[in-house]
């Protein structure tokens, strides 16, 4: 059979050539599957259809020439913001049940339950316990981990009336929250108040169900992304700059090589330090390696990429890719954003997938179950299980294409404060200056039904060329990296404003702030430059994209962003359009409501316009040039 055009469908050259790969040697990918589902489903693709019962399942036909109504009386409207706040509502919950396994961790290790984990930053640990109102002076750390994680773990309830971090929020933004009733009142309850919202029969109303969806978000933008985020840096300590590398690549065709994919790095810090074993590289040589290689997939690789610069692999399109190699012995996974079909591609190879979390099986792989009293050894367990899969590895079979690409990573907002000496007074006059003229959030997903990376990458290099500062995350930032982007190099292709402050910073004009749930990292800066200025968030010169997203998570965020009065541009349409009322609502009626509103635009080159007149228009309502 002749092979497809890989060119539409990813914009790197490796990609293309482990397609070509995949092809000649029978194994199916992400691509091949999409194709097999084309045409998507119409109604589902606007919303439309409801199984939300079995009176149904239900469809409204969008043309007006078949029904209206489902069989419960439910029209468009309803069936469309139901269907989108229950998609909110999955992606709160998975971020914030991470959040809830990092304090689940930072609690075991208050209480003594666990010698497998620790506190690496005592400071910015005693520094969030006395942001809570907890008085520090006679506890040790493990008494202010006790008390940090007691404390945050009542966010997943409802007893406080607000999630803890609604208080970072600007007091503008708090009182419009409050004035709307979307404050948030804890993780657990807003999720499963929208899973009874959206019970046939409940909420029937779809401004109703858009604001509880709005308040759903919030529940995690401002509490389980950032109290996952807060604990992983007490945990496993906050990240600095550094160098690292990007790329298939960094794979290496002499060494064992290990990969993890997922969200949490409770499972992917355990295989790091296990890797640097000196008994276990003497297995690995004695195996016939020359040593043992660990690198990351998705954001499980950013956490370590960001922490300790384990060098990144690839982001979500590309973790079939890496399997095709034929040169990786092992992908650990734990949960989120790993494609079932890893086992199948695996089965093609002498690859073993490894699941970790007793919250994500996979049929047809290894189960070794981590907790937090048997992790070290069990990830001992692991890298001698891809030691010994190195064994059977066939080096006829082995491709690794392109070379890695260099990259900065370790932008945390402490970082960042401490690169401007500790204060946000020299961002704030580049801001006010025009140097920087505003910043953007490009983050979220990649998704076969845009061409691999060209979104997140050409949006990112027009908007740098604007003097727009831009903070990554995700597959995004896993992008930026692979295309030279994160270097302070990549100056050269910014506006001369941004250049300039770049290199006497030494810094990239594309800031590596972490995972997803990292982006709750950009909403606390968000919310110290408001205060700076003494204004709301919505009155600033920021927005956010996500031009390849996929997931449940990622449309949370977008509406997190939104609902904080962060203008965000998507590249991919969400099921809405099937409702007039709610589409309306998501594209302009939003801006009376938080400030921000989403837009839709696929092109990266008009997305970066738009952003551009957005970060325009603030900039002239705050007395600054445009
Ligand atoms: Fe149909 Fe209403 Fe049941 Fe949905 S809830 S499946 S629209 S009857
Ligand atoms: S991993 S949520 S594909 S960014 Fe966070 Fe990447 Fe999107 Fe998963």
């Amino acid at each position: 059979m002749a092979r497809p055009n890989y060119k539409e469908l990813t914009i790197r050259p490796e990609v293309e050539r482990l397609l070509e790969k995949a092809h000649d040697e029978g194994v199916e990918t992400v691509w091949d599957r999409k194709k097999a589902q084309e045409p998507h489903c119409g109604f589902c693709e606007l919303g439309l259809s409801c199984r939300n019962c079995v009176m149904g399942p239900c469809r409204i036909d969008p043309f007006g020439h078949g029904p209206q109504r489902g069989v419960c009386g439910a029209d468009a409207d309803v069936i469309v913001a139901r269907n989108f706040g229950r998609m909110i509502a999955a992606g709160a919950a998975s971020h914030s049940d991470h959040g809830r396994d990092l304090a689940e961790t930072l609690l075991a290790i208050g209480e003594g339950e666990t010698a497998d984990y620790g506190v690496r930053d005592e400071a910015k640990l005693k520094r969030l316990t006395e942001e809570v109102g907890i008085d520090t002076t006679s506890l040790t750390p493990k008494q202010m981990a006790k008390a940090l994680a007691e404390l945050l773990l009542d966010d997943f309830g409802c007893r406080k009336g607000q999630v803890t971090y609604v208080a970072r929020a600007p007091s503008k933004r708090k009182e419009l929250w409050a004035k709307l009733g979307v404050t948030p009142r804890g993780v657990d309850r807003e999720v499963v108040e929208m899973m009874h919202r959206t019970h046939m029969g409940v909420d029937n109303e779809a401004v109703s169900l858009l604001l509880h969806a709005a308040r759903v978000s919030l529940s995690d933008g401002w509490g389980g992304s950032m109290i996952a985020t807060e604990l992983s840096d007490v945990i496993f300590g906050t990240p600095t700059p550094r160098t690292s590398s990007a790329n298939l690549a960094v794979l290496k065709k002499d060494q064992v090589n290990i990969l993890v994919h997922g969200h949490n790095p409770i499972v992917s810090e355990m295989i790091a330090d296990a890797v640097r074993d000196p008994g276990l590289i003497a297995k690995a040589k004695a195996a016939g390696a020359s040593g043992l290689n660990l690198a990351g997939l998705c954001c499980t690789g950013n956490e370590i990429l960001m922490r300790q610069g384990v060098p990144m692999a690839g982001n979500h399109l590309m973790t079939e890719m890496a399997i095709v190699t034929g040169a990786v012995e092992l992908i650990m996974v734990d949960y989120q954003c790993i494609m079932p079909s890893l086992v199948q591609v695996a089965a093609c190879y002498h690859t073993k997938i490894v699941s970790t979390s007793p919250k994500a099986h996979f049929a047809g792989a290894t189960h070794i179950e981590f907790n937090l009293q048997n992790a070290k050894a069990k990830a001992r367990e692991v890298v001698e299980l891809a030691i010994e899969t190195f064994k059977s590895r066939n080096p006829d079979r082995v491709d690794i294409p392109g070379t890695p690409v260099e990259l900065m990573t370790g932008f945390s907002n402490e970082a960042v404060l401490g690169a401007l000496g500790g204060t946000l007074a020299p961002l704030l006059e580049a801001i006010k200056s025009g140097s920087i003229r505003g910043a953007v959030g490009v983050v979220g997903c990649g998704n076969p039904r845009v061409k691999h990376d060209h979104g997140h990458v050409e949006l990112t290099k027009a908007l740098i060329k604007k003097d727009i500062l831009v903070l990554d995350t995700g597959c995004a930032a896993v992008a930026h990296g692979m295309s030279g982007l994160k270097v302070p190099a990549a100056a050269e292709l910014a506006g001369p404003g941004l250049k300039a402050v770049c290199q006497a910073l030494g810094i990239p004009p594309v800031l590596h702030v972490g995972s997803c749930v990292d982006n709750s990292r950009i909403m606390h800066l968000c919310a110290l430059l408001a205060d700076a200025l003494s204004v709301d968030i919505s009155a600033l010169p920021v927005a956010a994209a996500a031009m390849e997203w996929y997931s449940e998570k990622a449309a949370t965020i977008g509406l997190y962003a939104v609902a904080s009065g962060i203008y965000t541009v998507l590249g991919v349409v969400p099921p809405i359009l099937g409702s007039k009322t709610v589409t309306n609502l998501a594209v302009s009626g939003l801006e009376d409501v938080f400030g921000a509103t989403f837009a839709v635009e696929p092109d990266p080159i008009k997305a970066a316009e738009l952003i551009d007149n957005r970060i325009r228009s603030k900039r002239l309502a705050l007395g600054l040039t445009p």
